[in-house]
């Protein structure tokens, strides 16, 4: 039973964000996804145009994740690989590097990010910016 896990913030859900997760189905039979808090995402120094319950529930919607949990700070995986006995930790390839850290608890993946596409981006053709209100 090979267990996965990935993160991120996965605000304006996009075909990037999709073929992330579907690669992720293609390599382990249960996907958890940690989603992060609006909090954390502050912590992050970015404001998501939509709040977490929206995210999360979009994220599970997409019928390829087993479950989703709150993501409060980079420090907790180790806990959540324990907890949910993941032994394949994936994140796209713009965070190359940054979780190797984590190689004593489970193998640590980095997929290709898909190309021309980002929540950035997005909000930049929807004018939004921080200064908007956070959507429910
Ligand atoms: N992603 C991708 N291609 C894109 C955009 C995103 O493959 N064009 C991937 C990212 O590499 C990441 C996942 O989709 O693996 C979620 O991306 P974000 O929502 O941007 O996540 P981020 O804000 O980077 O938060 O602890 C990790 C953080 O929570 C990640």
């Amino acid at each position: 039973m090979s267990r996965l896990i990935t993160y991120g913030t996965f605000d304006l859900f996009h075909h990037g964000h999709l073929r992330l997760l579907r690669r992720c189905s293609a390599l382990a039979s249960e996907i958890h996804v940690g989603v992060s808090t609006d909090a954390f995402n502050m912590e992050k120094g970015k404001r998501s145009v939509w709040g977490y319950s929206r995210r999360s529930r979009e994220v599970l919607e997409t019928g390829l994740v087993t479950s989703v949990f709150p993501e409060r700070s980079f420090e907790q995986k180790p806990k959540d690989i324990t907890r949910l006995g993941a032994n394949l930790f994936i994140m796209g390839d713009d965070w190359k590097g940054q979780f190797d850290w984590l190689v004593p608890f489970c193998d640590v993946i980095y997929l290709p990010r898909t190309p021309n596409i980002s929540t950035t981006l997005l909000k930049s053709k929807l004018n939004w910016t921080s200064n908007d209100s956070q959507c429910r």
